[in-house]
């Protein structure tokens, strides 16, 4: 039988994994930016925690990397349909950064944003619980500049449009502010299976 490489394209109801309206990518890693990919090095790289928070600072590379090390492994949805199955990233969690900073109890969403200036919005209980990285690695090698690299954020739950490549930093707030998708139609949250696509699914 001749299957096309990378695209099992296995129905839905084979795979109980595969959230509404998605589809198997297989070995597939589409790249979707809406920026240039910067040339951000590791010494350039840094990521601020600030905003409703006791103590706001500055992670630099080697600051980050002192942190425990924390792995996600598991699958991946990206809102134009594609999801990919069992990837493994390495990193820390963003449990680790946000004890640090000590969020205040006002704190409710967050902003992420990169390097780049693209932007995007998350209640803040979904980057808690061991539940978000902040992720340097791809299948046990550093993270492409392409995908992210030297870092991204990483909320594998959500809709793959909230982890924001080449992250620079996180800013709490009491309420909601929509990011770059957000501001064009897309969904506060995003959770892939509850379909929330568009703001008002
Ligand atoms: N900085 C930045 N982060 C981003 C994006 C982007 O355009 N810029 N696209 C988002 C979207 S829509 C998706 S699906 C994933 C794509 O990540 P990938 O290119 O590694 O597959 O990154 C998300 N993070
Ligand atoms: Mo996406």
């Amino acid at each position: 039988m001749n299957v096309t490489r990378g695209f099992t394209g296995r129905p839905r109801v084979d795979n109980p994994g595969l959230p509404p309206g998605q589809y198997d990518a297989g070995d597939d890693w589409p790249v979707l930016s809406a920026e240039v990919t910067p040339d951000l090095t590791p010494a350039d790289w840094s990521l601020r925690i600030d905003g409703l928070v006791d103590a706001p600072r500055t992670w630099t590379w080697e600051q980050a990397h002192a942190l425990p090390a924390s792995a996600y492994e598991g699958d991946i949805h990206c809102v134009t349909s594609w999801s990919k199955f069992g990837v493994r990233f390495g990193g820390v969690s963003l449990d680790a950064f946000l004890e640090e900073v000590r969020p205040q109890a006002s704190a409710t969403h967050a902003v992420a944003y990169s390097h780049t200036g693209y932007t995007t919005n998350l209640p803040l209980a979904d980057l808690t619980g061991g539940r978000a990285w902040i992720a340097f690695e791809y299948g046990g090698e550093p993270l492409s500049p392409e995908h992210g690299g030297p870092a991204r954020l990483l909320v594998p739950h959500l809709y793959f449009w909230k982890s924001a490549k080449w992250i620079s930093g996180l800013r709490l707030l009491d309420h909601d502010e929509p990011g770059f998708w957000e501001q064009n139609g897309y969904h506060a949250r995003g959770n892939p299976w509850e379909e929330q696509r568009y703001s008002g699914d």
